[in-house]
């Protein structure tokens, strides 16, 4: 067991659940891994089919990455900027997103695609579905590090009012089952500091997209 045990879950729905601090004695490593992966796949800002640009710097590691451009939403295997293959996904973000999922009852999650969001001050995620997956029983695992975000919960209408929770360095979430689709995004982050990511907000998105 690498995580932190000492974390108690917080159930935010019927299959999601908060793992506070569940990463936290790996967070270092984390941010190297994340790191390393940068070197050779960018952050970058992407297109959005309808022109705008997401707000978030993104880059993925795993067999496939998410994508976004004028031609839509998908994931492939390679990177658009480079023409290479995504970079493998670190063993460390891949154990622990497995056993995080574990924590919360999904026995069999085999992630193939990790996407890092990195948020600067002011930058924020508008509430949406993650509907680019081939198989939706599988959870999604997220690990979020540096500042401090609001996360927005919502349900399965764009309509539904979102819950708000907090998500600090360290804390995991797990979602699966029937609030898979649910609606969800990222408040503005707020201009603060973290002793390892300056005024940074980075989310690991684990996922199993094919
Ligand atoms: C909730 N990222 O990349 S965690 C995304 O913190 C994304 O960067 C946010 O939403 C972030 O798509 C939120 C990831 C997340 C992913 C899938 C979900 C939350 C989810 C599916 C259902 C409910
Ligand atoms: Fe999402």
């Amino acid at each position: 067991m690498i995580c932190n045990m000492t974390s108690t879950s917080k159930r935010i729905g019927n299959n999601s659940f908060i793992l506070p601090k569940f990463a936290i004695d790996l967070t270092n490593d984390l941010l190297t891994a994340m790191n390393d992966v940068t070197l050779k796949a960018p952050l970058r800002q992407m297109y959005t089919p309808r022109g705008g640009r997401m707000a978030a710097q993104i880059t993925n590691c795993g067999q496939v990455g998410w994508v976004t451009d004028k031609s839509g939403y998908r994931y492939q295997s390679t990177d658009p900027e480079t023409g290479l293959n995504w970079p493998a996904m670190p063993p460390v973000i891949k154990t622990l997103a497995v056993e995080a999922a574990q924590m919360c009852g999904f026995v069999e999650f085999n992630p193939d695609v990790c996407l890092i969001n990195c948020y600067q001050p002011g930058a924020g995620m508008g509430l949406h579905q993650d509907k680019d997956e081939n198989d939706f029983t599988a959870p999604i695992v997220s690990i979020s590090l540096g500042v401090p975000a609001i996360f927005l919960f919502g349900g399965a209408k764009r309509q539904d009012k979102p819950a708000a929770y907090l998500l600090e360095h360290g804390d995991i979430v797990v979602w699966g089952g029937d609030d898979r689709l649910r609606f969800h995004g990222i408040q503005p982050v707020k201009l603060s500091h973290h002793p390892l990511t300056g005024q940074k907000r980075f989310n690991l998105t684990i996922r199993q997209a094919s």
